[in-house]
């Protein structure tokens, strides 16, 4: 837990988040910016910033949290796809230097990727 960390207060519970899913290692919820309809971010509960911070356990922890949230995300909105990025470094636009997968959920004809 980081105390300057938006993600790690909603872990806690000190400000609200949208929960999509949530199991002991990881957490889902709706991003305050969506970029489309059913926007979802993926975080380890765990606090580090990069990728490969993670060990082995929590990535793989977090990877079947994204196999799990991303169709039922697309299901939820009625997507025909979605994209699944993380922003891995500032100078890569992360701007909450907590691990997060972006959901973003992707209709046919949507003009191209965000
Ligand atoms: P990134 O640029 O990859 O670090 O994306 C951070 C995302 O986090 C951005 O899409 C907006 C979202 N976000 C920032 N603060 C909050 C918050 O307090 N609650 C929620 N639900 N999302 C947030």
């Amino acid at each position: 837990m980081s105390d300057d960390c938006v993600f790690c207060a909603i872990v806690a519970g000190d400000i609200p988040g949208r929960t999509v899913y949530e199991d002991d290692g990881t957490l889902a919820f709706l991003d305050a910016n969506p970029l489309a309809p059913g926007h979802t971010l993926v975080i380890p509960k765990e606090h580090h910033q990069h990728l490969q911070d993670l060990d082995d356990d929590l990535a793989a922890d977090l990877y079947a949290t994204l196999q799990r949230v991303v169709p039922a995300v697309e299901d939820s909105v009625g997507a025909d796809a979605s994209n699944v990025a993380f922003n891995n470094g500032p100078a890569a636009g992360q701007e909450v230097p907590h691990v997060h997968g972006h959901v973003i959920p992707r209709f046919e004809g949507d003009g191209g990727a965000p």
